[in-house]
Protein backbone atom coordinates (compact mmCIF):
# COMPACT_ATOMS: atom_id res chain seq x y z
CA UNK A 1 0.00 0.00 0.00
CA UNK A 2 1.59 3.73 -0.85
CA UNK A 3 -0.07 6.18 1.31
CA UNK A 4 0.58 9.98 0.75
CA UNK A 5 -0.79 13.20 1.56
CA UNK A 6 -1.83 15.90 -0.21
CA UNK A 7 -2.86 19.84 0.32
CA UNK A 8 -5.12 21.75 -2.01
CA UNK A 9 -7.13 24.72 -1.99
CA UNK A 10 -10.61 22.72 -1.48
CA UNK A 11 -11.18 19.19 -0.87
CA UNK A 12 -11.48 18.76 -4.94
CA UNK A 13 -8.10 19.75 -5.50
CA UNK A 14 -6.27 17.95 -3.26
CA UNK A 15 -7.89 14.83 -4.40
CA UNK A 16 -7.53 15.10 -7.95
CA UNK A 17 -3.42 16.12 -7.16
CA UNK A 18 -3.71 12.32 -5.30
CA UNK A 19 -5.13 10.87 -8.42
CA UNK A 20 -3.14 12.69 -10.59
CA UNK A 21 -0.57 10.93 -9.20
CA UNK A 22 -1.68 7.27 -7.36
CA UNK A 23 -4.14 7.06 -10.21
CA UNK A 24 -8.20 6.40 -10.84
CA UNK A 25 -8.29 3.90 -7.50
CA UNK A 26 -6.77 5.63 -5.03
CA UNK A 27 -8.91 5.86 -2.26
CA UNK A 28 -9.31 8.69 0.54
CA UNK A 29 -8.64 7.79 3.80
CA UNK A 30 -8.85 11.14 5.64
CA UNK A 31 -10.33 14.75 4.83
CA UNK A 32 -9.11 17.17 6.95
CA UNK A 33 -9.15 21.18 6.80
CA UNK A 34 -6.60 23.37 7.83
CA UNK A 35 -7.86 26.55 9.19
CA UNK A 36 -4.83 29.01 10.25
CA UNK A 37 -5.60 30.67 13.62
CA UNK A 38 -3.94 33.58 15.32
CA UNK A 39 -2.29 35.45 13.55
CA UNK A 40 -1.30 33.14 11.08
CA UNK A 41 -4.71 33.59 9.70
CA UNK A 42 -3.45 37.05 8.06
CA UNK A 43 -0.69 35.69 6.07
CA UNK A 44 -1.58 31.55 5.11
CA UNK A 45 -4.62 30.55 3.52
CA UNK A 46 -7.47 28.05 4.43
CA UNK A 47 -6.38 24.64 3.14
CA UNK A 48 -7.46 20.68 2.79
CA UNK A 49 -5.32 17.96 3.41
CA UNK A 50 -6.06 14.73 2.16
CA UNK A 51 -5.09 11.23 2.45
CA UNK A 52 -4.77 9.10 -0.03
CA UNK A 53 -3.72 5.20 -0.41
CA UNK A 54 -3.62 2.88 -3.37
CA UNK A 55 -2.42 -0.51 -3.21
CA UNK A 56 0.35 -1.94 -5.22
CA UNK A 57 -1.22 -4.23 -7.28
CA UNK A 58 -3.69 -1.55 -8.41
CA UNK A 59 -0.83 0.52 -9.11
CA UNK A 60 1.04 -2.45 -11.13
CA UNK A 61 -2.04 -2.44 -13.02
CA UNK A 62 -2.94 0.99 -14.07
CA UNK A 63 1.44 1.17 -14.89
CA UNK A 64 0.14 -1.29 -17.97
CA UNK A 65 -1.75 1.25 -19.55
CA UNK A 66 0.77 4.04 -18.94
CA UNK A 67 4.48 2.37 -19.38
CA UNK A 68 6.45 5.24 -17.79
CA UNK A 69 4.17 5.04 -14.52
CA UNK A 70 6.48 2.93 -12.84
CA UNK A 71 9.31 4.44 -13.57
CA UNK A 72 7.68 7.83 -12.34
CA UNK A 73 6.51 5.87 -9.53
CA UNK A 74 9.77 4.88 -8.57
CA UNK A 75 11.60 8.23 -9.05
CA UNK A 76 8.87 9.72 -6.83
CA UNK A 77 9.68 7.14 -3.93
CA UNK A 78 13.47 8.62 -4.75
CA UNK A 79 14.90 5.07 -5.78
CA UNK A 80 15.49 5.99 -9.60
CA UNK A 81 15.84 9.54 -10.90
CA UNK A 82 14.14 9.97 -14.21
CA UNK A 83 16.40 10.51 -17.76
CA UNK A 84 16.06 14.36 -18.44
CA UNK A 85 13.72 13.64 -21.78
CA UNK A 86 11.74 10.38 -20.41
CA UNK A 87 8.37 10.55 -20.50
CA UNK A 88 8.54 10.03 -16.52
CA UNK A 89 10.60 13.68 -16.50
CA UNK A 90 8.04 14.85 -19.01
CA UNK A 91 5.14 13.49 -16.67
CA UNK A 92 6.97 15.03 -12.80
CA UNK A 93 6.98 18.35 -15.18
CA UNK A 94 3.16 18.21 -15.67
CA UNK A 95 2.58 17.42 -12.79
CA UNK A 96 4.50 20.42 -10.96
CA UNK A 97 2.73 22.64 -13.64
CA UNK A 98 -0.09 21.10 -12.52
CA UNK A 99 0.38 21.71 -8.47
CA UNK A 100 1.78 25.00 -9.39
CA UNK A 101 -1.38 26.38 -10.91
CA UNK A 102 -3.57 25.11 -8.80
CA UNK A 103 -1.58 26.63 -6.04
CA UNK A 104 -1.08 23.76 -3.98
CA UNK A 105 2.13 22.23 -2.51
CA UNK A 106 2.59 19.06 -2.84
CA UNK A 107 4.35 17.15 0.21
CA UNK A 108 7.56 15.78 -0.44
CA UNK A 109 8.06 12.04 -0.16
CA UNK A 110 8.85 10.29 2.78
CA UNK A 111 8.67 6.53 3.18
CA UNK A 112 5.75 4.94 3.74
CA UNK A 113 6.17 3.94 7.38
CA UNK A 114 6.72 7.36 8.30
CA UNK A 115 3.88 8.64 6.21
CA UNK A 116 1.76 5.72 8.20
CA UNK A 117 3.20 7.23 11.79
CA UNK A 118 1.33 10.61 10.51
CA UNK A 119 -1.39 9.37 9.62
CA UNK A 120 -1.81 8.02 12.94
CA UNK A 121 -2.63 10.96 14.72
CA UNK A 122 -5.98 11.58 12.60
CA UNK A 123 -7.42 8.14 12.56
CA UNK A 124 -6.59 7.92 16.35
CA UNK A 125 -8.54 10.64 16.51
CA UNK A 126 -11.45 9.36 14.42
CA UNK A 127 -11.25 5.87 16.41
CA UNK A 128 -10.90 6.92 19.30
CA UNK A 129 -14.01 5.59 20.73
CA UNK A 130 -13.23 2.11 19.70
CA UNK A 131 -9.36 2.51 20.92
CA UNK A 132 -10.82 3.27 24.54
CA UNK A 133 -12.90 -0.06 24.25
CA UNK A 134 -9.92 -2.23 22.44
CA UNK A 135 -7.22 -0.75 25.27
CA UNK A 136 -9.24 -1.74 28.48
CA UNK A 137 -9.90 -5.38 26.67
CA UNK A 138 -6.23 -5.85 26.24
CA UNK A 139 -5.33 -4.25 29.71
CA UNK A 140 -7.89 -7.10 30.75
CA UNK A 141 -6.38 -9.47 29.14
CA UNK A 142 -2.93 -8.50 30.10
CA UNK A 143 -3.59 -8.55 34.03
CA UNK A 144 -5.29 -11.77 32.96
CA UNK A 145 -2.16 -13.19 31.39
CA UNK A 146 0.17 -11.72 33.76
CA UNK A 147 -1.45 -13.26 36.22
CA UNK A 148 -1.56 -16.31 35.05
CA UNK A 149 2.22 -16.19 34.10
CA UNK A 150 3.12 -14.45 37.47
CA UNK A 151 5.47 -11.79 36.58
CA UNK A 152 6.77 -13.05 33.72
CA UNK A 153 7.44 -10.32 31.07
CA UNK A 154 5.19 -11.05 27.97
CA UNK A 155 6.55 -10.83 24.48
CA UNK A 156 5.91 -7.75 22.80
CA UNK A 157 4.35 -10.00 19.40
CA UNK A 158 1.58 -11.44 21.80
CA UNK A 159 0.84 -7.79 22.81
CA UNK A 160 0.05 -7.18 18.53
CA UNK A 161 -1.41 -11.00 18.82
CA UNK A 162 -4.13 -9.81 21.40
CA UNK A 163 -4.47 -6.67 19.26
CA UNK A 164 -5.45 -8.90 15.93
CA UNK A 165 -7.46 -10.91 17.92
CA UNK A 166 -9.82 -7.99 19.27
CA UNK A 167 -9.95 -6.53 16.04
CA UNK A 168 -10.83 -9.83 14.39
CA UNK A 169 -13.70 -10.52 17.11
CA UNK A 170 -15.57 -7.12 15.99
CA UNK A 171 -15.28 -7.60 12.75
CA UNK A 172 -16.81 -11.37 13.36
CA UNK A 173 -19.12 -9.00 15.30
CA UNK A 174 -20.03 -7.12 12.24
CA UNK A 175 -20.57 -9.80 10.40
CA UNK A 176 -17.16 -9.85 7.95
CA UNK A 177 -16.69 -13.63 6.57
CA UNK A 178 -13.92 -15.47 8.47
CA UNK A 179 -12.27 -15.93 4.66
CA UNK A 180 -12.16 -11.91 4.51
CA UNK A 181 -10.84 -11.12 8.34
CA UNK A 182 -7.87 -13.33 7.53
CA UNK A 183 -7.35 -12.19 4.18
CA UNK A 184 -7.24 -8.52 5.65
CA UNK A 185 -5.15 -9.18 8.67
CA UNK A 186 -2.38 -11.72 6.86
CA UNK A 187 -2.29 -8.54 4.63
CA UNK A 188 -1.35 -6.21 6.95
CA UNK A 189 0.36 -8.68 9.42
CA UNK A 190 3.73 -8.50 7.84
CA UNK A 191 3.78 -4.71 8.17
CA UNK A 192 3.01 -4.57 11.44
CA UNK A 193 6.29 -3.81 13.62
CA UNK A 194 6.96 -6.05 17.09
CA UNK A 195 6.46 -2.55 19.09
CA UNK A 196 3.63 -1.50 17.27
CA UNK A 197 1.05 0.35 19.40
CA UNK A 198 -2.81 -0.49 19.04
CA UNK A 199 -2.83 2.84 17.25
CA UNK A 200 -0.86 1.45 14.30
CA UNK A 201 -2.24 -1.81 14.45
CA UNK A 202 -5.67 -0.31 14.22
CA UNK A 203 -5.11 2.50 11.61
CA UNK A 204 -3.07 -0.56 9.71
CA UNK A 205 -6.13 -2.53 9.58
CA UNK A 206 -8.59 0.85 8.84
CA UNK A 207 -6.29 1.89 5.85
CA UNK A 208 -6.74 -1.73 4.74
CA UNK A 209 -10.59 -1.91 4.78
CA UNK A 210 -10.98 1.48 3.38
CA UNK A 211 -8.87 0.06 0.09
CA UNK A 212 -10.68 -3.27 0.15
CA UNK A 213 -13.90 -0.75 -0.25
CA UNK A 214 -12.42 1.08 -2.87
CA UNK A 215 -14.16 4.03 -4.56
CA UNK A 216 -17.81 4.08 -4.84
CA UNK A 217 -18.78 3.92 -8.46
CA UNK A 218 -21.44 6.35 -9.22
CA UNK A 219 -23.54 7.92 -11.99
CA UNK A 220 -21.62 9.46 -13.89
CA UNK A 221 -23.49 12.53 -15.81
CA UNK A 222 -20.26 13.38 -18.02
CA UNK A 223 -19.97 9.95 -19.46
CA UNK A 224 -22.59 10.74 -21.83
CA UNK A 225 -22.11 7.44 -23.51
CA UNK A 226 -23.51 5.54 -20.32
CA UNK A 227 -26.49 6.80 -19.96
CA UNK A 228 -28.94 3.76 -19.88
CA UNK A 229 -29.34 2.69 -15.94
CA UNK A 230 -30.60 -0.25 -15.02
CA UNK A 231 -31.34 -1.52 -11.79
CA UNK A 232 -31.76 -5.52 -10.95
CA UNK A 233 -32.27 -7.45 -8.36
CA UNK A 234 -35.03 -9.54 -6.14
CA UNK A 235 -38.22 -8.19 -5.52
CA UNK A 236 -39.35 -5.88 -2.26
CA UNK A 237 -35.47 -4.79 -2.12
CA UNK A 238 -36.40 -0.96 -2.77
CA UNK A 239 -35.21 -0.58 -6.20
CA UNK A 240 -38.02 1.37 -7.42
CA UNK A 241 -37.69 3.55 -4.30
CA UNK A 242 -33.95 4.00 -5.35
CA UNK A 243 -34.75 5.47 -8.45
CA UNK A 244 -36.88 7.66 -7.55
CA UNK A 245 -34.46 8.69 -4.98
CA UNK A 246 -31.43 8.78 -7.79
CA UNK A 247 -33.61 10.29 -10.20
CA UNK A 248 -34.51 13.38 -7.10
CA UNK A 249 -31.01 13.79 -6.45
CA UNK A 250 -30.06 13.82 -9.93
CA UNK A 251 -32.62 16.13 -11.04
CA UNK A 252 -32.09 18.55 -8.10
CA UNK A 253 -28.26 18.97 -7.89
CA UNK A 254 -26.80 18.07 -11.60
CA UNK A 255 -29.49 19.14 -13.27
CA UNK A 256 -29.57 16.50 -15.53
CA UNK A 257 -32.69 15.48 -17.74
CA UNK A 258 -33.60 12.20 -16.39
CA UNK A 259 -36.30 10.01 -17.38
CA UNK A 260 -37.75 7.05 -16.47
CA UNK A 261 -38.65 3.43 -17.70
CA UNK A 262 -40.14 0.80 -16.39
CA UNK A 263 -40.53 -3.27 -17.45
CA UNK A 264 -41.78 -4.11 -13.86
CA UNK A 265 -45.28 -4.90 -15.22
CA UNK A 266 -46.20 -7.84 -13.27
CA UNK A 267 -47.89 -6.17 -10.41
CA UNK A 268 -50.05 -2.85 -11.31
CA UNK A 269 -49.01 -1.11 -8.54
CA UNK A 270 -45.34 -1.33 -9.20
CA UNK A 271 -46.20 0.60 -12.27
CA UNK A 272 -48.02 3.28 -10.41
CA UNK A 273 -45.44 3.61 -7.39
CA UNK A 274 -43.38 4.78 -10.33
CA UNK A 275 -45.89 6.52 -11.94
CA UNK A 276 -46.28 8.75 -8.66
CA UNK A 277 -42.65 9.59 -7.86
CA UNK A 278 -42.20 10.66 -11.97
CA UNK A 279 -45.34 12.92 -11.63
CA UNK A 280 -44.16 14.23 -8.60
CA UNK A 281 -40.49 15.09 -10.04
CA UNK A 282 -41.86 15.76 -13.37
CA UNK A 283 -40.16 13.55 -15.16
CA UNK A 284 -41.01 11.29 -18.27
CA UNK A 285 -42.01 7.40 -17.56
CA UNK A 286 -42.36 5.58 -20.14
CA UNK A 287 -43.86 1.68 -19.30
CA UNK A 288 -42.87 -1.31 -21.78
CA UNK A 289 -44.23 -4.69 -21.96
CA UNK A 290 -41.42 -6.36 -23.83
CA UNK A 291 -37.93 -6.04 -25.04
CA UNK A 292 -39.27 -4.81 -28.54
CA UNK A 293 -40.68 -1.85 -26.91
CA UNK A 294 -37.57 -0.74 -24.66
CA UNK A 295 -35.87 -0.06 -28.20
CA UNK A 296 -38.73 1.89 -28.94
CA UNK A 297 -38.74 3.83 -25.46
CA UNK A 298 -35.18 4.40 -25.64
CA UNK A 299 -35.24 5.95 -29.36
CA UNK A 300 -38.37 8.24 -28.01
CA UNK A 301 -36.18 9.42 -25.16
CA UNK A 302 -33.07 9.83 -26.89
CA UNK A 303 -32.88 13.90 -25.60
CA UNK A 304 -32.41 12.89 -22.32
CA UNK A 305 -29.10 12.70 -20.42
CA UNK A 306 -30.14 9.64 -18.50
CA UNK A 307 -32.85 7.11 -18.90
CA UNK A 308 -33.10 4.81 -15.23
CA UNK A 309 -34.95 2.01 -15.74
CA UNK A 310 -36.71 -0.31 -13.34
CA UNK A 311 -36.92 -4.14 -13.54
CA UNK A 312 -39.11 -6.43 -12.00
CA UNK A 313 -37.52 -8.31 -9.42
CA UNK A 314 -37.24 -11.80 -10.64
CA UNK A 315 -36.30 -15.28 -9.10
CA UNK A 316 -32.68 -15.38 -9.67
CA UNK A 317 -33.10 -19.50 -9.70
CA UNK A 318 -35.38 -19.35 -12.65
CA UNK A 319 -33.40 -19.65 -15.98
CA UNK A 320 -36.07 -18.06 -18.29
CA UNK A 321 -36.57 -15.51 -16.05
CA UNK A 322 -32.97 -14.68 -16.24
CA UNK A 323 -33.21 -14.73 -19.74
CA UNK A 324 -35.52 -12.21 -19.96
CA UNK A 325 -33.40 -9.84 -17.62
CA UNK A 326 -30.76 -10.63 -20.09
CA UNK A 327 -33.03 -9.74 -23.40
CA UNK A 328 -34.15 -6.39 -21.85
CA UNK A 329 -30.30 -5.59 -20.89
CA UNK A 330 -29.15 -6.57 -24.66
CA UNK A 331 -31.32 -3.82 -25.98
CA UNK A 332 -28.32 -1.27 -25.44
CA UNK A 333 -24.70 -2.25 -26.12
CA UNK A 334 -22.40 -3.24 -23.09
CA UNK A 335 -20.56 0.62 -24.04
CA UNK A 336 -23.78 2.57 -22.94
CA UNK A 337 -25.23 0.79 -20.48
CA UNK A 338 -24.63 0.90 -16.27
CA UNK A 339 -26.43 -1.89 -14.03
CA UNK A 340 -26.79 -1.33 -10.36
CA UNK A 341 -27.64 -4.82 -8.64
CA UNK A 342 -29.96 -3.54 -6.09
CA UNK A 343 -29.94 -5.99 -2.50
CA UNK A 344 -30.92 -5.54 0.64
CA UNK A 345 -28.27 -5.52 3.74
CA UNK A 346 -30.81 -7.29 5.88
CA UNK A 347 -30.73 -10.26 3.09
CA UNK A 348 -28.52 -12.94 5.10
CA UNK A 349 -25.42 -13.97 3.57
CA UNK A 350 -25.38 -17.21 1.65
CA UNK A 351 -28.67 -15.71 -0.10
CA UNK A 352 -26.91 -12.48 -0.95
CA UNK A 353 -23.91 -14.57 -2.45
CA UNK A 354 -26.34 -16.80 -4.28
CA UNK A 355 -28.20 -13.65 -5.77
CA UNK A 356 -25.06 -11.68 -6.75
CA UNK A 357 -22.99 -15.10 -8.33
CA UNK A 358 -26.64 -15.51 -10.45
CA UNK A 359 -26.64 -12.14 -11.36
CA UNK A 360 -23.01 -12.42 -12.50
CA UNK A 361 -23.82 -15.20 -15.05
CA UNK A 362 -26.00 -12.15 -16.74
CA UNK A 363 -23.77 -8.88 -17.04
CA UNK A 364 -21.28 -6.83 -15.01
CA UNK A 365 -22.73 -4.49 -12.17
CA UNK A 366 -22.11 -2.24 -9.47
CA UNK A 367 -23.59 -2.79 -5.89
CA UNK A 368 -26.27 -0.74 -4.47
CA UNK A 369 -27.22 -1.72 -1.08
CA UNK A 370 -30.63 -0.60 0.82
CA UNK A 371 -31.82 -0.81 4.13
CA UNK A 372 -28.88 -0.19 6.20
CA UNK A 373 -31.50 0.97 8.73
CA UNK A 374 -32.38 -1.90 9.46
CA UNK A 375 -29.42 -3.94 10.36
CA UNK A 376 -26.45 -3.09 12.31
CA UNK A 377 -23.62 -5.37 10.81
CA UNK A 378 -22.35 -3.83 7.59
CA UNK A 379 -19.96 -6.54 7.19
CA UNK A 380 -22.34 -8.56 4.46
CA UNK A 381 -21.51 -5.24 1.98
CA UNK A 382 -17.64 -5.54 2.62
CA UNK A 383 -18.16 -9.69 1.98
CA UNK A 384 -20.18 -9.10 -1.17
CA UNK A 385 -17.64 -6.47 -2.47
CA UNK A 386 -14.61 -8.72 -1.66
CA UNK A 387 -16.60 -11.74 -3.42
CA UNK A 388 -17.56 -10.44 -6.69
CA UNK A 389 -14.97 -7.44 -7.24
CA UNK A 390 -18.07 -5.76 -8.01
CA UNK A 391 -17.76 -1.70 -7.20
CA UNK A 392 -19.87 -0.34 -4.26
CA UNK A 393 -21.82 2.57 -5.12
CA UNK A 394 -24.76 4.00 -3.12
CA UNK A 395 -26.12 2.82 0.01
CA UNK A 396 -29.50 3.70 1.31
CA UNK A 397 -31.02 3.74 4.84
CA UNK A 398 -34.99 4.42 4.91
CA UNK A 399 -38.20 5.05 2.94
CA UNK A 400 -38.06 9.02 2.61
CA UNK A 401 -37.18 9.82 -0.96
CA UNK A 402 -35.35 11.23 -1.84
CA UNK A 403 -32.84 12.24 1.20
CA UNK A 404 -32.34 8.66 2.57
CA UNK A 405 -29.77 7.45 -0.08
CA UNK A 406 -26.21 8.43 -0.30
CA UNK A 407 -22.91 7.17 -1.68
CA UNK A 408 -21.21 4.36 0.36
CA UNK A 409 -18.77 6.32 2.48
CA UNK A 410 -15.57 3.84 2.84
CA UNK A 411 -14.55 5.95 5.86
CA UNK A 412 -17.28 6.01 7.97
CA UNK A 413 -18.14 1.84 6.97
CA UNK A 414 -14.63 0.85 7.92
CA UNK A 415 -14.72 2.61 11.57
CA UNK A 416 -18.26 0.29 11.96
CA UNK A 417 -16.55 -2.55 10.44
CA UNK A 418 -14.20 -2.21 13.76
CA UNK A 419 -16.90 -1.64 16.00
CA UNK A 420 -16.39 2.57 16.05
CA UNK A 421 -18.79 4.90 16.37
CA UNK A 422 -19.54 6.24 12.93
N1 LIG B 1 -36.30 0.66 5.83
C1 LIG B 1 -36.07 0.82 4.54
N2 LIG B 1 -37.02 0.53 3.65
C2 LIG B 1 -36.77 0.71 2.34
C3 LIG B 1 -35.52 1.18 1.88
N3 LIG B 1 -35.57 1.23 0.52
C4 LIG B 1 -36.80 0.81 0.19
N4 LIG B 1 -37.54 0.49 1.27
C5 LIG B 1 -38.93 -0.02 1.34
O1 LIG B 1 -38.94 -1.33 0.87
C6 LIG B 1 -40.20 -1.60 0.26
C7 LIG B 1 -40.00 -2.15 -1.13
O2 LIG B 1 -39.44 -1.13 -1.93
P1 LIG B 1 -39.58 -1.11 -3.52
O3 LIG B 1 -38.85 0.08 -4.00
O4 LIG B 1 -41.01 -1.24 -3.92
O5 LIG B 1 -38.80 -2.45 -3.89
P2 LIG B 1 -38.65 -3.17 -5.31
O6 LIG B 1 -39.63 -4.29 -5.33
O7 LIG B 1 -37.25 -3.68 -5.32
O8 LIG B 1 -38.89 -2.15 -6.36
C8 LIG B 1 -40.97 -0.29 0.28
O9 LIG B 1 -41.84 -0.30 1.37
C9 LIG B 1 -39.88 0.75 0.47
O10 LIG B 1 -40.34 1.91 1.11
C10 LIG B 1 -34.50 1.47 2.85
O11 LIG B 1 -33.38 1.88 2.55
N5 LIG B 1 -34.83 1.28 4.16
MG1 LIG C 1 -40.30 -2.18 -7.85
Amino acid sequence: MIIKKYIGKTEEAATELARQELGRDAVIMNIKKNIPKGLAKFFRKESVEVTAAVDELVLEESAKDMPDFAKLQEAMRGDVAPAPDSKAAKAEAAKRVLAEKNQVILEEKESVKEETEAQTNAIEQKLSDLQKLLEKQVQAAETAEKEKKSGKKKKISDKNKAYLRLIRSQMKNNEVDEIYIEQILEEIEDSIKNDASLDNVLSGVYQKIVLKIGRPHLIDLHAKKKKYIFFIGPTGVGKTTTIAKLASMLKLSSKAKVALVTSDTYRIAAVEQLKTYANILGVPLRVVYSAGEMTEAFEDLKKYDLVLIDTAGRSHNNKEQKEDIHGLLETVPEEEREVFLVMSATTKYRDLVRISQSYSEITKYSLIFTKLDETDAVGNILNIRMLTGASLSYVSWGQNVPDDIGKVDAQKMAKQLLGGNS
